[in-house]
């Protein structure tokens, strides 16, 4: 004890220039060991998919999203358009926003498959419905969803879903209550006979809804909300709101 007192006191009186550097590298340890800290925190993501059958608007309203103008006719569907902007209507707004990263997932069930490299991190995935062409595309647009909602990546997350009715710019574009019910007896009936299928070949990671009830998007542990837009003419600000819900400014 007395020996310690002694190292202490010898300690004490060294030259200050000693107990600064000491000073100083316990302070850099100390900012080190806390910027990786933050490092290895992960931070929230930033992800929208949006998803949907070819044709539906998904590149247009990427597009609208992205810079304000629908780029008609100038892009093919064949791979993710991707990217990572502050969204073009919020570019005035002061302060510093958090961009989001945009994937447009192409509809060709071909390249569906890509899904699954974004959702595991997605924050959050738009379905666009054609609501021009809609009663045509219904079982197919049932379909993509039904494989969506009883993905592992989505429902272990409860990743929200919005499903934008597009296109409601044409008179002739059914409403978004028509497309929620019409959109939901469909997943009722694809419930039955793709849990009669069972082991088969399709495995769905995830049953749907609540046995011996009709089906009702309510039912699913992801959030659904039904929204309606017009990418064609920039009539999107319940698109927008949502992403803003989801990630965070
Ligand atoms: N009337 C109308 N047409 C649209 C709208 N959004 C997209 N379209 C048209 O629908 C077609 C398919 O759009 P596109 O964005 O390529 O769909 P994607 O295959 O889902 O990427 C194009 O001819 C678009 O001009 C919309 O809001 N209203
Ligand atoms: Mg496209």
């Amino acid at each position: 004890m007395e020996q310690w007192m002694h190292q202490i006191e010898q300690w004490v009186r060294q030259p200050p220039v000693e107990q600064l550097y000491a000073a100083l590298a316990v302070l850099v340890v100390t900012l080190a060991f806390f910027s990786i800290l933050r490092l290895l925190k992960p931070s929230k993501s930033a992800t929208i998919v949006l998803a949907g059958l070819s044709g539906s608007g998904k590149t247009t309203l990427f597009f609208q999203l992205c810079d304000d103008s629908p780029h008609q006719g100038t892009v093919t569907s064949m791979d993710p358009n991707e990217g990572t902007f502050v969204l073009h209507s919020e570019l005035e707004k002061k302060g510093k926003l958090k961009p989001v990263h945009l994937v447009d997932v192409p509809g060709h069930s071909q390249l569906r498959p890509k899904l699954d490299e974004f959702l595991p991190h997605a924050a959050g995935l738009i379905f666009v419905v054609d609501s021009l062409d809609f009663l045509p595309n219904c079982r197919a647009a049932a379909e993509y969803l039904y494989d969506i909602l009883t993905k592992a990546s989505m429902v272990k997350r409860k990743t929200p879903i919005l499903i934008v009715c597009n296109k409601t710019d044409r008179m002739t574009a059914h409403s978004k209550e028509f497309i929620k019910k019409q959109l939901e007896k469909e997943i009722d009936e694809l419930r039955t006979s793709r849990n009669a299928i069972s082991s088969a070949d399709i495995a769905n990671e995830y049953t749907l809804g609540v046995p011996g009830e009709a089906f009702t998007f309510s039912q699913c542990r992801n959030k659904v909300t039904i929204a309606e837009a017009s990418g064609l003419t920039g009539e999107i600000s319940q698109v927008k709101q949502f992403i803003r819900d989801h990630v965070e400014p």
